[in-house]
Protein backbone atom coordinates (compact mmCIF):
# COMPACT_ATOMS: atom_id res chain seq x y z
CA UNK A 1 0.00 0.00 0.00
CA UNK A 2 3.03 2.63 1.17
CA UNK A 3 4.61 0.96 -2.44
CA UNK A 4 1.96 1.74 -4.23
CA UNK A 5 0.80 5.61 -2.90
CA UNK A 6 4.43 6.35 -3.68
CA UNK A 7 4.37 5.18 -7.06
CA UNK A 8 0.89 7.28 -7.75
CA UNK A 9 1.97 10.55 -6.33
CA UNK A 10 6.08 10.42 -6.63
CA UNK A 11 6.27 13.96 -5.80
CA UNK A 12 4.65 14.79 -3.02
CA UNK A 13 6.42 14.69 -0.13
CA UNK A 14 6.26 11.93 3.17
CA UNK A 15 8.78 12.41 5.94
CA UNK A 16 11.26 15.04 7.14
CA UNK A 17 14.85 14.20 8.46
CA UNK A 18 17.28 16.90 9.25
CA UNK A 19 19.76 15.31 6.59
CA UNK A 20 17.67 14.97 3.99
CA UNK A 21 15.06 17.43 4.89
CA UNK A 22 12.07 16.49 2.96
CA UNK A 23 11.92 13.42 0.88
CA UNK A 24 9.51 12.42 -1.54
CA UNK A 25 7.25 9.31 -2.36
CA UNK A 26 9.89 8.35 -5.39
CA UNK A 27 12.92 9.12 -3.50
CA UNK A 28 11.71 6.55 -0.53
CA UNK A 29 10.35 4.34 -2.95
CA UNK A 30 13.95 4.06 -4.86
CA UNK A 31 15.98 3.53 -1.91
CA UNK A 32 13.70 1.02 -0.78
CA UNK A 33 14.00 -0.62 -4.29
CA UNK A 34 17.61 -0.55 -3.50
CA UNK A 35 17.80 -1.77 -0.48
CA UNK A 36 15.30 -4.80 -1.03
CA UNK A 37 17.54 -5.76 -4.12
CA UNK A 38 21.15 -6.11 -2.20
CA UNK A 39 19.17 -7.90 0.66
CA UNK A 40 18.00 -10.13 -1.76
CA UNK A 41 21.19 -10.08 -3.34
CA UNK A 42 23.04 -11.75 -0.02
CA UNK A 43 20.29 -13.93 0.48
CA UNK A 44 17.22 -12.97 2.79
CA UNK A 45 14.11 -14.21 1.16
CA UNK A 46 10.89 -13.66 2.82
CA UNK A 47 10.25 -14.89 6.55
CA UNK A 48 13.52 -13.91 7.32
CA UNK A 49 13.93 -12.14 10.58
CA UNK A 50 16.23 -8.89 10.16
CA UNK A 51 16.71 -6.86 12.95
CA UNK A 52 16.45 -3.43 12.91
CA UNK A 53 17.86 -0.35 15.35
CA UNK A 54 18.64 3.30 14.80
CA UNK A 55 17.83 6.48 14.87
CA UNK A 56 14.60 7.96 13.52
CA UNK A 57 15.59 9.00 9.91
CA UNK A 58 14.22 8.81 6.35
CA UNK A 59 16.85 6.13 5.55
CA UNK A 60 15.61 3.85 8.57
CA UNK A 61 11.46 4.40 7.15
CA UNK A 62 12.70 3.12 3.53
CA UNK A 63 14.80 0.36 4.87
CA UNK A 64 11.74 -0.67 6.43
CA UNK A 65 9.49 -0.65 3.89
CA UNK A 66 12.03 -2.47 1.94
CA UNK A 67 11.68 -5.17 4.66
CA UNK A 68 7.87 -5.57 4.82
CA UNK A 69 7.70 -5.60 1.16
CA UNK A 70 9.64 -8.14 0.57
CA UNK A 71 8.39 -10.37 3.10
CA UNK A 72 10.60 -10.07 5.53
CA UNK A 73 10.11 -9.91 9.17
CA UNK A 74 11.32 -6.97 11.25
CA UNK A 75 12.53 -7.11 14.37
CA UNK A 76 12.75 -3.66 15.98
CA UNK A 77 15.18 -2.94 19.01
CA UNK A 78 16.44 -0.60 20.97
CA UNK A 79 19.90 1.03 20.95
CA UNK A 80 21.02 0.84 24.06
CA UNK A 81 20.31 -2.48 24.55
CA UNK A 82 23.76 -4.05 26.11
CA UNK A 83 25.14 -7.55 25.18
CA UNK A 84 22.87 -9.86 26.92
CA UNK A 85 19.90 -8.22 25.84
CA UNK A 86 20.75 -8.27 22.46
CA UNK A 87 21.96 -11.74 22.56
CA UNK A 88 18.76 -13.12 24.10
CA UNK A 89 16.67 -12.03 21.47
CA UNK A 90 18.80 -13.25 18.58
CA UNK A 91 18.91 -16.76 20.63
CA UNK A 92 15.19 -16.55 20.19
CA UNK A 93 14.46 -15.54 16.87
CA UNK A 94 17.32 -16.30 15.22
CA UNK A 95 17.81 -13.55 12.63
CA UNK A 96 19.65 -13.69 9.06
CA UNK A 97 20.52 -9.69 9.07
CA UNK A 98 20.82 -6.66 10.92
CA UNK A 99 20.16 -3.24 10.06
CA UNK A 100 21.78 -0.81 12.50
CA UNK A 101 23.37 2.23 12.40
CA UNK A 102 24.19 4.35 15.89
CA UNK A 103 23.88 1.91 18.46
CA UNK A 104 25.57 0.57 20.99
CA UNK A 105 29.34 2.26 21.24
CA UNK A 106 32.44 1.28 19.17
CA UNK A 107 31.02 -1.67 16.93
CA UNK A 108 29.78 -3.69 20.46
CA UNK A 109 26.57 -4.59 18.70
CA UNK A 110 28.22 -6.00 15.80
CA UNK A 111 30.26 -8.12 18.14
CA UNK A 112 27.30 -9.22 20.04
CA UNK A 113 25.56 -10.13 16.72
CA UNK A 114 28.44 -11.82 15.41
CA UNK A 115 28.90 -13.91 18.35
CA UNK A 116 25.43 -15.59 16.72
CA UNK A 117 25.57 -18.92 15.19
CA UNK A 118 24.49 -19.33 12.69
CA UNK A 119 25.96 -15.82 11.69
CA UNK A 120 24.19 -12.67 11.12
CA UNK A 121 25.05 -10.18 8.52
CA UNK A 122 25.56 -6.75 9.75
CA UNK A 123 24.73 -3.44 7.39
CA UNK A 124 23.33 0.08 8.38
CA UNK A 125 20.20 0.83 6.72
CA UNK A 126 21.32 1.69 2.89
CA UNK A 127 22.94 -1.97 3.41
CA UNK A 128 26.12 -0.53 1.74
CA UNK A 129 28.08 -2.90 3.76
CA UNK A 130 26.11 -5.57 2.12
CA UNK A 131 26.60 -4.98 -1.14
CA UNK A 132 30.27 -6.08 -2.19
CA UNK A 133 30.61 -9.46 -3.52
CA UNK A 134 26.71 -10.03 -3.99
CA UNK A 135 24.81 -9.17 -6.91
CA UNK A 136 21.95 -7.39 -6.79
CA UNK A 137 18.92 -9.62 -7.19
CA UNK A 138 16.43 -9.00 -10.08
CA UNK A 139 13.51 -7.82 -7.94
CA UNK A 140 10.69 -5.55 -8.04
CA UNK A 141 8.87 -4.60 -4.91
CA UNK A 142 5.69 -3.25 -5.54
CA UNK A 143 4.98 -6.47 -7.17
CA UNK A 144 6.92 -8.83 -4.36
CA UNK A 145 4.92 -6.81 -1.89
CA UNK A 146 1.45 -8.12 -3.57
CA UNK A 147 2.28 -11.43 -2.88
CA UNK A 148 2.16 -11.21 0.33
CA UNK A 149 -0.54 -12.22 2.52
CA UNK A 150 -3.11 -10.23 4.76
CA UNK A 151 -2.27 -13.12 7.58
CA UNK A 152 1.58 -13.20 7.03
CA UNK A 153 4.08 -11.82 9.78
CA UNK A 154 5.44 -8.60 9.52
CA UNK A 155 6.94 -7.37 12.62
CA UNK A 156 7.98 -8.98 16.14
CA UNK A 157 7.69 -6.92 18.76
CA UNK A 158 10.29 -7.96 21.79
CA UNK A 159 8.82 -7.30 25.48
CA UNK A 160 10.83 -8.99 28.58
CA UNK A 161 8.28 -10.67 30.44
CA UNK A 162 7.99 -11.54 33.65
CA UNK A 163 10.34 -14.25 33.32
CA UNK A 164 13.14 -12.23 32.12
CA UNK A 165 13.21 -14.22 29.11
CA UNK A 166 12.48 -11.90 26.51
CA UNK A 167 9.43 -13.15 24.23
CA UNK A 168 8.56 -12.04 20.46
CA UNK A 169 5.23 -11.20 19.78
CA UNK A 170 4.59 -11.62 16.44
CA UNK A 171 2.30 -9.20 14.33
CA UNK A 172 1.02 -9.69 10.80
CA UNK A 173 0.57 -6.96 8.44
CA UNK A 174 -3.33 -7.32 8.86
CA UNK A 175 -2.85 -6.84 12.45
CA UNK A 176 -0.65 -3.30 11.74
CA UNK A 177 -3.02 -2.07 9.17
CA UNK A 178 -6.47 -2.87 10.97
CA UNK A 179 -4.62 -0.76 13.58
CA UNK A 180 -3.85 2.04 11.91
CA UNK A 181 -7.15 2.12 9.78
CA UNK A 182 -8.95 2.29 12.87
CA UNK A 183 -7.01 5.40 14.26
CA UNK A 184 -7.37 7.14 10.96
CA UNK A 185 -10.77 6.87 11.66
CA UNK A 186 -11.26 7.93 15.16
CA UNK A 187 -8.40 10.83 15.15
CA UNK A 188 -9.63 12.09 12.02
CA UNK A 189 -6.02 11.26 10.56
CA UNK A 190 -5.95 12.63 6.68
CA UNK A 191 -3.31 13.14 3.92
CA UNK A 192 -3.52 17.07 4.85
CA UNK A 193 -2.03 16.17 8.50
CA UNK A 194 1.84 16.60 9.63
CA UNK A 195 2.97 14.96 12.80
CA UNK A 196 5.96 15.37 15.06
CA UNK A 197 7.70 12.32 16.07
CA UNK A 198 10.35 12.17 18.51
CA UNK A 199 9.10 9.12 19.82
CA UNK A 200 11.95 5.93 19.57
CA UNK A 201 11.13 3.95 16.07
CA UNK A 202 12.22 0.54 18.19
CA UNK A 203 8.71 0.40 19.93
CA UNK A 204 4.65 0.77 18.76
CA UNK A 205 4.02 4.23 19.70
CA UNK A 206 6.78 5.55 17.14
CA UNK A 207 6.89 2.71 14.43
CA UNK A 208 3.02 1.06 14.53
CA UNK A 209 1.87 4.43 15.14
CA UNK A 210 3.30 7.10 13.92
CA UNK A 211 5.36 5.85 11.00
CA UNK A 212 2.29 3.30 10.14
CA UNK A 213 -0.21 5.57 10.43
CA UNK A 214 1.84 8.28 8.32
CA UNK A 215 2.49 5.91 5.43
CA UNK A 216 -0.44 4.24 5.37
CA UNK A 217 -3.12 7.38 5.30
CA UNK A 218 -0.96 9.16 3.21
CA UNK A 219 0.33 11.58 5.67
CA UNK A 220 3.84 13.46 6.44
CA UNK A 221 5.85 13.22 9.55
CA UNK A 222 8.69 14.92 10.86
CA UNK A 223 11.49 12.53 12.31
CA UNK A 224 13.14 13.48 14.78
CA UNK A 225 15.85 11.50 16.42
CA UNK A 226 15.44 12.62 20.43
CA UNK A 227 12.86 14.18 22.20
CA UNK A 228 14.34 17.94 22.83
CA UNK A 229 10.97 20.57 23.30
CA UNK A 230 12.49 23.70 21.70
CA UNK A 231 13.18 21.53 18.62
CA UNK A 232 9.55 20.73 18.78
CA UNK A 233 8.04 24.12 18.84
CA UNK A 234 9.89 24.85 16.11
CA UNK A 235 8.70 21.72 13.61
CA UNK A 236 5.17 23.11 15.34
CA UNK A 237 6.09 26.35 13.22
CA UNK A 238 7.93 25.53 10.21
CA UNK A 239 5.89 22.80 9.12
CA UNK A 240 2.63 23.90 10.10
CA UNK A 241 2.20 20.67 11.95
CA UNK A 242 -0.92 19.44 13.51
CA UNK A 243 -0.37 16.26 14.89
CA UNK A 244 2.00 15.47 18.24
CA UNK A 245 1.92 11.88 19.89
CA UNK A 246 3.85 11.60 23.25
CA UNK A 247 4.07 9.84 26.11
CA UNK A 248 3.17 11.79 29.49
CA UNK A 249 7.12 12.36 30.37
CA UNK A 250 7.22 14.24 27.27
CA UNK A 251 3.94 16.54 27.97
CA UNK A 252 5.20 16.88 32.04
CA UNK A 253 8.47 18.64 29.56
CA UNK A 254 6.44 20.40 27.08
CA UNK A 255 4.35 22.17 29.91
CA UNK A 256 7.70 23.41 31.62
CA UNK A 257 8.67 25.15 28.82
CA UNK A 258 7.75 29.13 28.10
CA UNK A 259 6.76 28.30 24.88
CA UNK A 260 4.39 26.26 25.91
CA UNK A 261 1.15 27.55 24.36
CA UNK A 262 2.87 27.20 21.12
CA UNK A 263 1.16 23.78 21.20
CA UNK A 264 -1.90 25.35 20.71
CA UNK A 265 -1.26 25.37 16.69
CA UNK A 266 -1.61 21.48 16.36
CA UNK A 267 -4.95 20.25 15.46
CA UNK A 268 -4.65 16.96 18.03
CA UNK A 269 -2.39 15.93 20.77
CA UNK A 270 -2.08 12.34 21.79
CA UNK A 271 -0.76 10.49 24.90
CA UNK A 272 0.00 7.04 25.63
CA UNK A 273 2.40 4.50 26.80
CA UNK A 274 1.95 5.18 30.46
CA UNK A 275 -1.25 6.92 32.37
CA UNK A 276 -0.60 10.29 32.28
CA UNK A 277 -2.20 12.41 35.43
CA UNK A 278 -5.19 14.24 35.56
CA UNK A 279 -3.33 17.06 36.58
CA UNK A 280 -0.79 17.33 33.67
CA UNK A 281 -4.39 16.83 31.70
CA UNK A 282 -5.25 20.07 33.17
CA UNK A 283 -1.70 21.85 33.04
CA UNK A 284 -1.58 21.38 29.43
CA UNK A 285 -5.10 22.19 28.81
CA UNK A 286 -4.57 25.70 30.72
CA UNK A 287 -0.80 26.42 28.58
CA UNK A 288 -2.02 25.45 25.38
CA UNK A 289 -5.51 24.98 25.00
CA UNK A 290 -5.22 21.38 24.32
CA UNK A 291 -7.41 18.79 25.39
CA UNK A 292 -5.08 15.51 24.93
CA UNK A 293 -6.34 12.56 23.97
CA UNK A 294 -5.51 9.75 26.04
CA UNK A 295 -5.56 6.29 24.35
CA UNK A 296 -4.61 2.74 25.37
CA UNK A 297 -2.08 0.27 23.16
CA UNK A 298 -0.11 -2.87 23.75
CA UNK A 299 3.02 -4.56 21.62
CA UNK A 300 0.95 -7.01 21.28
CA UNK A 301 -2.43 -5.23 20.14
CA UNK A 302 -0.89 -2.26 18.82
CA UNK A 303 -3.68 0.36 19.70
CA UNK A 304 -6.70 -0.31 21.51
CA UNK A 305 -8.86 2.04 22.96
CA UNK A 306 -8.69 5.81 22.58
CA UNK A 307 -10.80 8.78 24.29
CA UNK A 308 -13.62 10.22 21.54
CA UNK A 309 -12.55 12.74 19.08
CA UNK A 310 -16.04 14.46 19.59
CA UNK A 311 -17.08 13.68 22.59
CA UNK A 312 -16.05 14.19 25.59
CA UNK A 313 -12.06 13.65 27.29
CA UNK A 314 -12.26 12.10 29.95
CA UNK A 315 -8.99 12.70 31.81
CA UNK A 316 -7.83 8.91 33.97
CA UNK A 317 -9.47 6.74 31.38
CA UNK A 318 -8.27 5.51 28.23
CA UNK A 319 -11.92 6.29 26.22
CA UNK A 320 -13.76 3.66 24.01
CA UNK A 321 -12.59 0.30 22.39
CA UNK A 322 -11.21 1.62 18.81
CA UNK A 323 -13.66 0.56 15.68
CA UNK A 324 -12.87 -3.13 15.39
CA UNK A 325 -11.50 -3.62 18.88
CA UNK A 326 -13.65 -5.76 21.25
CA UNK A 327 -12.79 -5.20 25.40
CA UNK A 328 -14.55 -7.07 27.91
CA UNK A 329 -13.08 -7.57 31.93
CA UNK A 330 -12.62 -10.97 33.95
CA UNK A 331 -11.54 -12.46 36.90
CA UNK A 332 -7.82 -11.93 37.30
CA UNK A 333 -6.69 -15.89 37.45
CA UNK A 334 -5.43 -17.67 40.86
CA UNK A 335 -2.05 -17.54 40.61
CA UNK A 336 -1.90 -13.58 40.42
CA UNK A 337 -4.35 -13.14 42.88
CA UNK A 338 -1.66 -11.98 45.83
CA UNK A 339 -0.75 -8.56 44.01
CA UNK A 340 -4.62 -8.03 42.24
CA UNK A 341 -7.14 -8.85 44.85
CA UNK A 342 -10.55 -8.36 44.02
CA UNK A 343 -9.53 -6.26 40.32
CA UNK A 344 -10.66 -6.95 36.98
CA UNK A 345 -8.08 -7.78 34.03
CA UNK A 346 -8.58 -6.62 30.79
CA UNK A 347 -9.27 -8.78 27.80
CA UNK A 348 -9.25 -7.93 24.35
CA UNK A 349 -9.95 -9.16 21.06
CA UNK A 350 -9.83 -8.17 17.43
CA UNK A 351 -8.14 -8.07 13.95
CA UNK A 352 -5.34 -6.02 15.46
CA UNK A 353 -4.74 -8.12 17.97
CA UNK A 354 -1.52 -10.42 17.79
CA UNK A 355 -1.69 -14.48 17.26
CA UNK A 356 1.08 -15.10 19.75
CA UNK A 357 4.45 -15.24 20.86
CA UNK A 358 7.47 -15.90 18.59
CA UNK A 359 8.22 -20.39 19.34
CA UNK A 360 6.87 -19.42 22.67
CA UNK A 361 3.39 -22.43 23.33
CA UNK A 362 3.70 -21.90 27.20
CA UNK A 363 3.57 -18.28 27.05
CA UNK A 364 0.49 -18.49 24.22
CA UNK A 365 -1.29 -20.67 26.22
CA UNK A 366 -1.07 -18.72 29.36
CA UNK A 367 -1.65 -15.46 27.35
CA UNK A 368 -5.41 -16.46 25.54
CA UNK A 369 -8.64 -17.52 27.12
CA UNK A 370 -11.00 -18.67 24.26
CA UNK A 371 -9.53 -16.55 21.90
CA UNK A 372 -9.19 -13.32 24.23
CA UNK A 373 -5.53 -11.74 24.73
CA UNK A 374 -4.90 -11.21 28.58
CA UNK A 375 -3.47 -7.97 28.90
CA UNK A 376 -2.51 -7.82 32.08
CA UNK A 377 -3.72 -4.71 33.12
CA UNK A 378 -6.23 -3.93 35.48
CA UNK A 379 -9.09 -2.20 34.44
CA UNK A 380 -12.69 -1.17 35.26
CA UNK A 381 -15.67 0.65 32.73
CA UNK A 382 -16.83 3.99 33.85
CA UNK A 383 -19.84 5.06 31.95
CA UNK A 384 -18.83 3.52 29.39
CA UNK A 385 -14.89 4.53 29.63
CA UNK A 386 -12.23 2.14 30.19
CA UNK A 387 -10.05 2.98 33.26
CA UNK A 388 -6.83 1.33 33.93
CA UNK A 389 -6.75 1.05 37.88
CA UNK A 390 -3.16 -1.56 37.58
CA UNK A 391 -1.58 -3.82 36.66
CA UNK A 392 -1.65 -7.75 36.95
CA UNK A 393 2.09 -7.93 35.77
CA UNK A 394 4.98 -7.27 37.30
CA UNK A 395 5.75 -4.14 35.43
CA UNK A 396 7.53 -0.53 35.71
CA UNK A 397 6.79 2.29 33.34
CA UNK A 398 9.22 4.87 32.99
CA UNK A 399 8.84 7.81 31.10
CA UNK A 400 7.28 5.77 28.42
CA UNK A 401 9.61 2.50 28.74
CA UNK A 402 8.69 -0.97 30.38
CA UNK A 403 11.06 -2.63 32.70
CA UNK A 404 10.66 -5.70 34.21
CA UNK A 405 11.60 -6.03 38.08
CA UNK A 406 12.64 -9.71 37.40
CA UNK A 407 15.25 -8.97 34.52
CA UNK A 408 16.55 -6.01 36.84
CA UNK A 409 16.46 -8.22 40.11
CA UNK A 410 18.43 -11.13 38.31
CA UNK A 411 21.47 -8.65 37.65
CA UNK A 412 21.36 -7.19 41.30
CA UNK A 413 21.87 -10.24 42.48
CA UNK A 414 24.43 -11.72 40.62
CA UNK A 415 26.51 -8.41 42.61
CA UNK A 416 28.71 -10.48 45.23
CA UNK A 417 27.78 -8.24 47.96
CA UNK A 418 24.17 -8.60 46.94
CA UNK A 419 22.23 -11.81 48.83
CA UNK A 420 18.82 -11.31 47.40
CA UNK A 421 16.97 -8.18 46.21
CA UNK A 422 13.58 -6.95 44.90
CA UNK A 423 12.91 -4.05 42.64
CA UNK A 424 9.63 -2.17 42.29
CA UNK A 425 8.78 0.90 40.85
CA UNK A 426 7.52 4.01 42.53
CA UNK A 427 5.72 7.02 41.90
CA UNK A 428 7.86 10.08 40.17
CA UNK A 429 6.09 13.29 38.91
CA UNK A 430 8.23 13.75 36.06
CA UNK A 431 8.90 9.77 35.36
CA UNK A 432 5.39 8.62 35.99
CA UNK A 433 7.41 6.18 37.90
CA UNK A 434 11.24 5.00 38.50
CA UNK A 435 12.94 2.05 39.47
CA UNK A 436 14.03 1.65 42.83
CA UNK A 437 15.95 -1.59 44.50
CA UNK A 438 16.06 -3.05 47.84
CA UNK A 439 18.30 -5.17 48.42
CA UNK A 440 19.60 -7.68 51.47
CA UNK A 441 23.54 -7.23 51.95
CA UNK A 442 26.63 -7.82 53.33
CA UNK A 443 27.39 -3.72 53.06
CA UNK A 444 25.36 -0.47 52.31
CA UNK A 445 25.48 0.63 48.76
CA UNK A 446 25.02 4.84 47.72
CA UNK A 447 22.66 5.08 44.64
CA UNK A 448 25.05 5.28 41.87
CA UNK A 449 26.98 1.97 42.83
CA UNK A 450 23.92 -0.38 41.72
CA UNK A 451 22.98 1.74 39.10
CA UNK A 452 25.87 1.50 37.37
CA UNK A 453 26.23 -2.24 38.00
CA UNK A 454 23.15 -2.35 35.90
CA UNK A 455 24.14 -0.04 33.11
CA UNK A 456 26.82 -2.13 32.39
CA UNK A 457 24.60 -4.92 31.72
CA UNK A 458 21.37 -3.62 31.03
CA UNK A 459 20.00 -0.63 29.12
CA UNK A 460 20.44 2.63 30.85
CA UNK A 461 16.27 3.11 31.62
CA UNK A 462 16.40 -0.07 33.53
CA UNK A 463 19.00 0.96 36.10
CA UNK A 464 17.86 2.19 39.58
CA UNK A 465 17.74 5.34 40.31
CA UNK A 466 17.80 4.63 44.14
CA UNK A 467 19.20 1.95 46.36
CA UNK A 468 17.79 0.61 50.09
CA UNK A 469 19.83 -1.76 52.54
CA UNK A 470 16.86 -3.42 54.26
CA UNK A 471 17.41 -6.70 56.92
CA UNK A 472 14.68 -8.72 55.01
CA UNK A 473 12.78 -8.65 52.00
CA UNK A 474 8.69 -8.61 53.05
CA UNK A 475 7.01 -12.51 52.07
CA UNK A 476 3.77 -13.75 52.03
CA UNK A 477 2.97 -17.02 53.26
CA UNK A 478 3.85 -18.96 50.20
CA UNK A 479 7.28 -17.19 49.99
CA UNK A 480 6.45 -14.32 47.40
CA UNK A 481 7.85 -10.93 47.80
CA UNK A 482 5.25 -8.28 48.73
CA UNK A 483 6.56 -5.40 46.88
CA UNK A 484 3.85 -2.63 48.07
CA UNK A 485 5.47 -3.37 51.41
CA UNK A 486 9.09 -2.69 50.57
CA UNK A 487 9.17 1.35 51.21
CA UNK A 488 7.67 0.66 54.20
CA UNK A 489 10.97 -1.75 55.23
CA UNK A 490 12.84 1.62 54.77
CA UNK A 491 10.70 3.26 57.93
CA UNK A 492 9.55 6.08 55.24
C1 LIG B 1 16.06 8.76 29.89
N1 LIG B 1 16.51 8.29 31.05
C2 LIG B 1 15.61 7.42 31.54
C3 LIG B 1 14.58 7.38 30.59
N2 LIG B 1 14.88 8.23 29.58
N3 LIG B 1 15.59 6.70 32.67
C4 LIG B 1 14.53 5.92 32.87
N4 LIG B 1 13.51 5.83 32.03
C5 LIG B 1 13.49 6.53 30.88
N5 LIG B 1 12.47 6.44 30.05
C6 LIG B 1 17.73 8.62 31.81
C7 LIG B 1 18.88 9.12 31.01
O1 LIG B 1 19.73 8.06 30.66
C8 LIG B 1 19.56 10.05 31.99
O2 LIG B 1 20.28 9.31 32.97
C9 LIG B 1 18.41 10.68 32.72
O3 LIG B 1 17.36 9.71 32.64
C10 LIG B 1 17.92 11.97 32.12
O4 LIG B 1 17.76 11.78 30.73
P1 LIG B 1 17.08 12.83 29.78
O5 LIG B 1 18.09 13.44 28.87
O6 LIG B 1 16.27 13.76 30.60
O7 LIG B 1 16.11 11.87 28.95
P2 LIG B 1 15.70 11.97 27.47
O8 LIG B 1 16.76 11.47 26.57
O9 LIG B 1 15.16 13.35 27.23
O10 LIG B 1 14.52 10.88 27.39
C11 LIG B 1 13.27 11.05 28.00
C12 LIG B 1 12.18 10.57 27.04
C13 LIG B 1 12.52 9.09 26.67
C14 LIG B 1 10.84 10.68 27.75
C15 LIG B 1 12.17 11.40 25.77
O11 LIG B 1 12.54 8.31 27.84
C16 LIG B 1 11.58 8.51 25.64
O12 LIG B 1 11.76 8.68 24.44
N6 LIG B 1 10.54 7.81 26.08
C17 LIG B 1 9.54 7.22 25.15
C18 LIG B 1 9.56 5.72 25.24
C19 LIG B 1 8.60 5.09 24.21
O13 LIG B 1 8.65 5.34 23.02
N7 LIG B 1 7.69 4.28 24.70
C20 LIG B 1 6.67 3.62 23.87
C21 LIG B 1 6.62 2.14 24.15
S1 LIG B 1 5.35 1.41 23.15
P3 LIG B 1 21.66 9.80 33.61
O14 LIG B 1 21.93 8.82 34.68
O15 LIG B 1 22.61 9.72 32.47
O16 LIG B 1 21.40 11.18 34.10
C22 LIG B 1 4.10 1.14 24.25
C23 LIG B 1 2.78 0.78 23.68
C24 LIG B 1 1.94 2.00 23.76
O17 LIG B 1 4.25 1.31 25.40
O18 LIG B 1 0.85 1.97 24.35
O19 LIG B 1 2.38 3.01 23.21
P1 LIG C 1 4.40 -2.27 25.84
O1 LIG C 1 4.55 -3.65 26.33
O2 LIG C 1 5.69 -1.50 25.77
O3 LIG C 1 3.67 -2.25 24.58
O4 LIG C 1 3.54 -1.51 26.91
C1 LIG C 1 2.17 -1.74 27.02
C2 LIG C 1 1.67 -1.37 28.38
O5 LIG C 1 1.74 0.04 28.57
C3 LIG C 1 0.23 -1.70 28.58
O6 LIG C 1 0.02 -3.06 28.87
C4 LIG C 1 -0.15 -0.79 29.72
O7 LIG C 1 0.25 -1.36 30.96
C5 LIG C 1 0.70 0.44 29.44
N1 LIG C 1 -0.07 1.55 28.83
C6 LIG C 1 -0.12 1.93 27.54
N2 LIG C 1 -0.92 3.00 27.41
C7 LIG C 1 -1.37 3.32 28.64
C8 LIG C 1 -2.24 4.35 29.17
N3 LIG C 1 -2.77 5.31 28.42
N4 LIG C 1 -2.49 4.32 30.50
C9 LIG C 1 -1.97 3.37 31.30
N5 LIG C 1 -1.14 2.41 30.86
C10 LIG C 1 -0.84 2.38 29.55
Amino acid sequence: MWLDRWSSDPQRTVVWDSHDGWVTGAQLSERAQDVARRLAGVGIVPGDRVLMSGPSSARLVAAHAALMGMGAVVVPLNGAFRADEVRGVVADCCPTAALVEGVGSSGEWEQWIASADPAVLVGDFDVADLESGAADADLDLLAEARLRQPADPALIGYTSGTTGRPKGAVLSHANLLASVRALELAWRWTHDDVLVLTLPLFHMHGLGVGVHGTLTVGARAVLQPSFEPDAVFDAIAEHQATLFFGVPTMYSRLVDSRRAAELSALRLCVSGSAPMPAELHDAVREASGQHVIERYGMTETVMLVSNPYDEPRRAGTVGFPLPGVEVRLDAVPATDQASADEATEILVRGPNVFSGYWERPDANAQSFTDGWFRTGDLGQWDDGYLQIVGRAKELIICGGFNVYPREVEEVIASHPDVIECAVCGEPDPEWGEVVVAYVVAERDFGNDELKDFVGERLAYYKRPRRTHRIAALPRNALGKVRRHELAAETGR
